[in-house]
């Protein structure tokens, strides 16, 4: 019996050790401030307009629409409103940048917020921000708010 307890402290103190450096790793990530998706916009340049609401329905989080469409080179205005009960964000990247920021919050939830490329909404608030797409491709918007995305808050962006 003395084996798998010496197991147990060996797992206990693996975590203990290993925490720390997932929140460091998570903390890097969002600190660098090159996007794949493009560039933050310039407010003062012509910008189309693209509204975006957000909302639980059916017992499922969406987007709608849930699929845009832009060209490369163009600037976009994102006007976001929450029309849900519950804290919502957009959050633009490529489907694996979002997805291992969405496992940094899973393990800290409490992580800063307000880069240049996401919105953070409460509920029946709107937002906005401009953002020039530079790269053609294929990229997503989500929301990583732990089990959001899972629930459907994900969205197809097309740069052409
Ligand atoms: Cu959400």
């Amino acid at each position: 019996m003395k084996q798998p307890f010496q197991a147990g402290l060996a797992v206990i103190a693996a975590l203990f050790v290993v925490s720390p450096a997932w929140a460091d790793a998570g903390h890097a990530g969002h600190g660098q401030q090159s996007f794949s998706t493009g560039e933050p916009g310039n407010p003062k340049k012509p910008a189309r307009v693209i509204q975006v609401t957000m909302g639980e329905k059916d017992g499922k989080m969406i987007y709608v629409p849930a699929r845009i469409e832009v060209k490369k080179g163009e600037q976009i205005r994102f006007v976001l409103r929450n029309n849900g009960e519950l804290e919502h964000e957009f959050v633009l990247g490529t489907t694996a940048e979002n997805l291992k920021h969405a496992e940094a919050m899973k393990k800290d939830p409490a992580m800063e917020h307000g880069h240049a490329n996401e919105k953070h909404l409460d509920p029946k608030k709107s937002g906005d921000f401009f953002w020039k797409f530079t790269q053609a491709g294929e990229f997503e918007y989500a929301c990583l708010i732990p089990g959001h995305r899972e629930a459907g808050m994900v969205g197809t962006i097309v740069v052409k």
